[in-house]
């Protein structure tokens, strides 16, 4: 017993958060194949005490495969995901490739995993500042229907990939120095700096980020009239995306209520007492499993509207412990393997 799995992308940020996942959370393996570009073919990952050769990705390398867990971006997912599918394999891409589709879906455990069930293939991951959005907001949701949401982002460079990292310890040194910063990644020096533009830009002034927050939270939950406005920034903070979220229900909702509902929610801890300076912040969140959430009050512009603050690891729930949880809970089920 135990899953044939493959890793796509597995010398990536992502992919490396995956092999740490499998180990930390002790998934039922029959056999993991780790694959990437022919760039790292031949190269060495530990995993439980062993090394496994990353191999190059080809058609052939999803002919013994259960679950194949895809993070090497959108082009890679939509060229090799429908080939692994069609050979039996559950794909959980954490890509924007298929998100967006009607017949795929797009799944956060603690909210619709229902979802998964009818999956034709391929199960999408949804993006990490929606992830930790709907963790928190969906208890709420339940009991009193959210009308609408304004939120603004504070994103680590992580969600860019390993290579942002990199560039802000670079800047940050030059800045030290008190050289000039020539940008990099990013169309503006990040080290001291935060820049309010994350994906494209769409006509509509939104950014494809931004637009990704609404679409994303309205098929997940469910919720097809939810009104949103994102406003997307990144900020030089190497793990752990914040969000600072406006929400308005349809009916007044006490904080106290909605404290006590969000402390037994699944995936949610709350840290929320001002008197002693507690609530989350990035650099408590990175490394965590849990999605934070802190300084929730009533919002003085619109009674019953509630304002609070949402952190989590974005490269873990936001992204690699995301899918991995999605996969243990279809298991759970009956939904995968055997
Ligand atoms: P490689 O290391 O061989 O380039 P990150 O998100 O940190 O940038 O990582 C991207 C991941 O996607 C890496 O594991 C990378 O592998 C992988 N990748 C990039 N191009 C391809 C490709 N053509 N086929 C398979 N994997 C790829
Ligand atoms: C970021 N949210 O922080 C992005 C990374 O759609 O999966 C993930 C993009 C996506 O830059």
């Amino acid at each position: 017993n135990g899953l044939r799995v493959a890793i796509v992308g597995a010398t990536g940020m992502v992919g490396q958060e995956f092999v740490k996942i499998l180990t930390q959370r002790n998934f039922p393996l029959k056999s993991l194949t780790l694959l990437a570009s022919d760039r790292s073919a031949g190269k060495k990952v530990m995993f439980k005490g062993e090394e496994i050769e990353v191999k190059e990705t080809s058609p052939d390398s999803f002919n013994d495969i259960d679950l194949a867990l895809f993070s090497a971006g959108a082009d890679i997912s939509r060229h090799f995901s429908p080939i692994a599918a069609q050979k039996g394999v559950v794909v959980i891409d954490n890509s924007a490739a298929f998100r967006y589709e009607a017949d795929v879906p797009l799944v956060v455990p603690e909210v619709n995993i229902e979802d998964a069930k009818n999956h034709k293939g391929i199960i999408a991951n949804p993006n990490c500042s929606t992830i930790q959005m709907v963790t928190a907001l969906y208890p709420l949701h339940k009991v009193n229907p959210i009308k609408r949401i304004v939120v603004s982002t504070y994103q680590a460079v992580s969600g860019t990939g390993s290579a942002a990292m990199e560039v802000l310890t670079a800047q940050a040194k030059t800045v030290l120095a008190g050289e000039p910063v020539t940008p990099h990644i990013y169309p503006h020096q990040i080290a001291f700096n935060l820049i309010p533009e994350i994906d494209v830009f769409f006509d509509t002034g939104y950014t494809k980020e931004e637009w990704k927050m609404l679409v994303e939270t309205r098929k997940i939950m469910h919720a097809p009239a939810i009104a949103l406005s994102a406003t997307c920034v990144r900020v030089p903070v190497y793990i752990g995306h914040s969000e600072a979220v406006n929400v308005e229900f349809e009916r007044p909702f006490p904080p106290t209520e909605a404290r006590a509902i969000l402390v037994q929610a699944p995936g949610v801890r709350v840290l929320d007492d001002p008197t002693v300076n507690l609530y989350p912040h990035p650099w408590m969140a990175a490394g965590t499993d849990e999605t934070f959430v802190g300084r929730i009050r009533e919002d003085s512009s619109h009674p019953g509207g509630l304002v609070m603050w949402i952190v989590a690891d974005n490269v873990r729930k936001g992204a690699a412990l995301n899918a991995v949880q999605i996969a243990e809970e279809m298991l759970k089920r009956g939904w995968l393997g055997g």
